[in-house]
Formats: C-alpha cells, sequence, structure tokens
C-alpha cells in the first residue's frame, strides 16, 4: 500500500498511526498539498492528503474512509468497537478533532496570504471553533485513560494527533496550561511507538493568494 501523506498533517497522522499500530507495512510518500508541485490531486480529485492506493489503481482518501477500511481488514488492535453506541462515540470525538484540525488548517492557510489580503474576522471565527473544541475533548475525557469505554481506539488516535497539530501550528492556543488532563493524555499517547514514529514536523506553504 501506498500512503500519500504531509509532514505536519493530522489527517495523514492518524492513517499512519493506524497502519503502524495494526502492523501493516505501507509505502510512505511525502507531499506538500498546498505547493505547486504537489502530486495530491493525482490520487485524489480534491488534492488533499491523506490519500491510500491499496493496489491496482485502486486510491482511498479522506482519513475516515482509510480508517473505515482499515478496521474491515479485522487486524488488532480494533479502533472501531463492534458495538454501535461505542463506536459512534468514537466517530463523534474523532468529528470533533478532525473539526479542530480543519479550523486550524484554515488559519495556517489565511496567515500564508499576503498580509493585505488575510481577514482577521476570519481568522478570529476558527480560532473560537478551535478552543471550544478543545474545551469539549477536555469535558469529554475529564479524569479517564481513554475516551471511550476505557478503550483505545480511533477517538484517542485522532485527539492525540489533534493537539500536537495545535501544539505544531497554533501554539498561542495555549491547551496544557488549561486542561491538565489533556496534557497526561498527550503525554501517554506521544509515548507510543506509532506517535513516536509520526511526529509532526512543519512543512513550507507556498504563498496563497
Ligand atoms: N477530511 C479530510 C481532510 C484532509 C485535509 O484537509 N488535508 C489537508 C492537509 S492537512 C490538505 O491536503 N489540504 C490541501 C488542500 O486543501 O488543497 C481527511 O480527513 O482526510
Amino acid at each position: 500500500m501506498k500512503l500519500l501523506s504531509a509532514k505536519p498533517s493530522p489527517f495523514a497522522r492518524k492513517v499512519r498511526v493506524a497502519l503502524i499500530e495494526k502492523g501493516m507495512p505501507f509505502e510512505s510518500i511525502i507531499d506538500a498539498p498546498w505547493n505547486a508541485d504537489s502530486k495530491a490531486s493525482s490520487m485524489n480529485p480534491l488534492g488533499k492528503v491523506p490519500a491510500l492506493e491499496i493496489g491496482k489503481g485502486e486510491v482511498l482518501y479522506d482519513s475516515k474512509v482509510i480508517i473505515e477500511y482499515l478496521e474491515t481488514l479485522d487486524r488488532d488492535p480494533e479502533l472501531l468497537p463492534k458495538d454501535p453506541l461505542a463506536r459512534e462515540a468514537h466517530k463523534k470525538i474523532e468529528a470533533l478533532a478532525d473539526g479542530v484540525c480543519d479550523a486550524i488548517v484554515l488559519t495556517v492557510i489565511e496567515t500564508a496570504r499576503e498580509p493585505a489580503l488575510q481577514s482577521a474576522d476570519w481568522i478570529a471565527r476558527q480560532h473560537g471553533k478551535a478552543t471550544a473544541g478543545i474545551a469539549e475533548t477536555a469535558r469529554l475525557l475529564g479524569s479517564r485513560d481513554w475516551f471511550v469505554r476505557d478503550a483505545f481506539g480511533i477517538a484517542d488516535v485522532a485527539v492525540g494527533c489533534m493537539l500536537a497539530y495545535v501544539s505544531l501550528r497554533a501554539p498561542h492556543i495555549e491547551w496544557r496550561k488549561r486542561y491538565s488532563n489533556l496534557g497526561t493524555f498527550s503525554a501517554r499517547m506521544e509515548s507510543r511507538p506509532s506517535f513516536r514514529d509520526t511526529v509532526p514536523e512543519p512543512q513550507q506553504i507556498d504563498t496563497i493568494h
């Protein structure tokens, strides 16, 4: 399998973590989807990463779709439980964490535009979504180790990837200071081999007009 990913992408990191956790070998192709030389649109008409080639030109995209596919292969650990209520709880928290990342991505892109084109209102709007989403993850975790029914799953992977991405791209959101439970949780996630192998790194984004 070939995975098109980007070094800072929290969405691609979720998929990389899932593949590593499940012990599934893959070839990693690093792309910079915002830049003119990106290969992303050759695998995904939306020009986004992650995109996973699963054989004979068959490509899956959107991290949630890829994770659902990986789950059908029945490799442990199970990231989406079979029980419908637990499964939907995981998927809802994954959507929340991804939504925070979407908001941060939009602010990163906005600030990559020429200063005269940037909208402070737009940046503030996205910042509000990100901080509200982080507050909700802290509330949902409470004093527990894992988000859903005390077992590791995609909710934990998604929130772990989200928190590291916020620290990388929006360090002014000082979530560690505010939510000690998320700090403890993040440290535990980042100590897993799958997280240690996929630490996000910044990538230069060409100016967008
Ligand atoms: N919902 C998508 C989001 C993917 C996404 O937004 N990826 C960003 C990188 S973090 C991207 O490739 N953006 C390029 C673009 O929008 O042109 C998923 O979960 O895979």
